[in-house]
């Protein structure tokens, strides 16, 4: 009698298991952090195209969860510890993580967005990802979160001594921070998550980003000032846990590849698009914009610091890059 009663609970819990549709599919659950607001924001754009790509096409046997955490060196150390399967975030506190990846953080480097996408998709950029693996990361595929712009609160910004003794809140980034106290700014660094409550406080006079996340974030609500300086081009990126990467088959791989790129071509798409319409927004929304700006006098006036990099980072690989053209 009990046997028949253990044998009908068994046939019962697999019937529940089984459910209507036959073999119940076992669904891997993976959860994407990211720093920005995600129904606005270019890193959304990304991350939903992602989950749409590979939800659809592993035929549902994977469900993204898209989360926001606006504190990117947060994000990557919860991924190198496994807690968090994968990130969308700048490389500002990359190279903290990947010393080799610092050198794409270099001031004006990069001459315009074909030449960013260019170099990052061909082998320069691919040898770099191959560099996350030594450090407990997988860099999955690069991003983009645009050319930084200044933004500030005390004075319209026209030329490099404008900038001295400005406090500049910088990403946590050696790189950034030796270019902004070469102009003669006070920079500090912080996390995305802490800068809005700084430039209330007055903590700091100024900051500065691509005008996407200017407008997602509307920092024109604490910044009165806009100078469109190009001065970095922020590269953003998608890393993912190894043990993450490693749980996949070979076809979940391909497929989880393939989204992947879904997600770069939304996210370099919705960079393209607020970059087209975002600097007229902010003016409606109250900016005074500073357009006509001399980037080859920041650029002189960065020289001690360009001397820097040379020595700090691989010289010639700045080079290579410098000199990257399409078809190379
Ligand atoms: O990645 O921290 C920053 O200024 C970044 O540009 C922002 O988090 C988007």
């Amino acid at each position: 009698m009990i046997f028949a009663r253990r044998a009908l609970g068994a046939a019962s819990a697999l019937a529940l298991l089984l459910g209507a549709g036959g073999l119940a599919q076992a669904q891997t659950q993976i959860a994407i952090q990211h720093p920005l607001p995600t129904a606005t924001s270019h890193y959304g754009a990304g991350a939903i195209a992602f989950k749409e790509a590979l939800e659809r096409g592993t035929n549902g046997r994977y469900r993204v969860t898209i989360q926001r955490n606006d504190n990117e060196r947060e994000m990557i150390e919860s991924v190198q510890i496994g807690t968090l399967d994968c990130t969308i975030t700048s490389t500002g506190p990359v190279g903290n993580f990947v010393p080799e990846v610092r050198v794409v953080d270099v001031p004006f480097l990069f001459r315009d967005y074909a030449h960013a996408r260019g170099v990052l998709d061909s082998p320069i950029g691919q040898d770099l990802l191959k560099k996350f693996d030594a450090k407990g990361l997988v860099g999955v595929i690069w991003m983009e979160n645009g050319f930084r712009q200044l933004t500030n609160s005390r004075r319209e910004v026209s030329e490099p001594s404008d900038i001295r003794g400005l406090k500049i809140r910088t990403m946590e980034n050696q790189v950034h921070m030796r270019a902004f106290s070469t102009l003669g700014a006070l920079p500090t660094p912080m996390a995305f998550s802490e800068l809005v409550p700084a430039l209330q406080q007055g903590t700091v006079d100024g900051q500065e980003n691509p005008i996407p996340v200017i407008v997602a974030n509307n920092l024109n609500q604490v910044q009165r000032y806009l100078t469109l300086t190009g001065h970095v081009y922020s590269p953003a990126l998608l890393i993912c846990s190894p043990d993450l990467m490693r749980r996949l088959s070979a076809a979940d791989r391909a497929a989880f590849m393939e989204a992947a790129k879904a997600a770069q071509q939304a996210n370099r798409d919705k960079v393209s698009a607020d970059e087209a319409s975002g600097v007229e927004e902010l003016r409606r929304r109250g900016m005074t914009v500073v357009t006509s700006v001399d980037t080859a006098q920041f650029q002189s006036a960065l020289a001690p610091a360009f001397a820097q990099y040379e020595k700090d980072l691989d010289g010639a690989l700045l080079r290579r890059i410098r000199d990257w053209k399409p078809g190379n």
